[in-house]
């Protein structure tokens, strides 16, 4: 299963790289059938992509996140979840709970791909104040949510959880997934990455649900050294972009 994964990359990297203008339909027709192919191997359902949701394609919301690959993938796909109010549970409907993302269909899954030919593929994410929920990437070696003993269908990846509210904050956690891929955010005040206001589990070989604490989340706009709570400031609506880079 793997191997055809990274065939399909391949193929995808050299449709993209060939590409002429002309060929923009087709283009995009074999992108989306890769991110289908990709996330069906991996056991996660396809995003909503919803042009008008809380969480939606494109600048200008209150909360902005502008997404770079800045791996040496060719093409990640990058999904957003939002959790449910009260407290992520299964809600059903227009509000999506996907960190368990094999049961319930993210709010965003779309290609990341590398910036080719002075091309900048970064992908910009508006958010409405007051949501928390995280984000990651299917990297071709991230495993199928079902193959994973304990991911109970999360993404099996490294992943950033945010609460986008004046109160809020953004993390980095590696309890999921503790050989996760390296990623990196920046806020208006601060950063968190896969070392810094990072959550770890104790022991940091296994994956956890309990036994995690919060490390390296000491600097300005930083709080909650050593605890099960804590982040980097998300900072207020309207004026906090955030830029998110994807690494090996
Ligand atoms: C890429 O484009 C976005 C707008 O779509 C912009 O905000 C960002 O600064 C650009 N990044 C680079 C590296 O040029
Ligand atoms: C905390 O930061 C130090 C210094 O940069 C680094 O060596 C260490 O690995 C970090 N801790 C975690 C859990 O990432
Ligand atoms: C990914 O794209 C960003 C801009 O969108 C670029 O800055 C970065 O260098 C690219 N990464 C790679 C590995 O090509």
């Amino acid at each position: 299963m793997r191997s055809n994964i990274a065939l399909a990359l391949a193929a995808l990297s050299i449709s993209t790289a060939s590409a002429q203008p002309n060929h923009a339909h087709r283009r995009l027709h074999n992108r989306a059938a890769t991110v289908a192919s990709v996330l069906s191997s991996k056991a996660i359902l396809q995003g909503q992509n919803s042009p008008t949701g809380s969480i939606r394609l494109g600048g200008g919301g209150d909360y902005e996140v502008e997404f770079t690959n800045d791996s040496d993938e060719n093409e990640l796909v990058l999904l957003i979840w939002n959790m449910a109010a009260g407290g992520g549970e299964y809600s059903g409907n227009a509000i999506t709970s996907c960190s368990w993302c094999n049961g319930q269909a993210p709010a965003i899954s779309v290609p990341l791909a590398k910036s080719t030919n002075g091309q900048n593929n970064s992908v910009t994410v508006s958010f409405d104040s007051g949501l928390s929920g995280g984000w990651g990437a299917a990297y071709a070696d991230t495993p199928s949510t079902m193959d994973v003993e304990g991911s109970g269908g999360q993404l099996p990846n490294t992943i950033q959880e945010f609460t986008f509210a004046p109160e809020g904050v953004v993390d980095t956690s590696r309890e999921i997934y503790p050989q996760g891929h390296h990623v990196a955010a920046q806020g208006p005040q601060c950063g968190t990455s896969t070392s810094e206001c990072v959550f770890t589990c104790d022991d940091s070989d296994a994956a956890c649900t309990y036994g995690y604490l919060l490390h390296n989340c000491s600097g300005p706009g930083q709080q909650g050294e050593n605890t099960q709570n804590g982040g980097c400031a998300a900072g207020q609506p309207g004026q906090s972009k955030w830029t998110v880079s994807f690494k090996n």
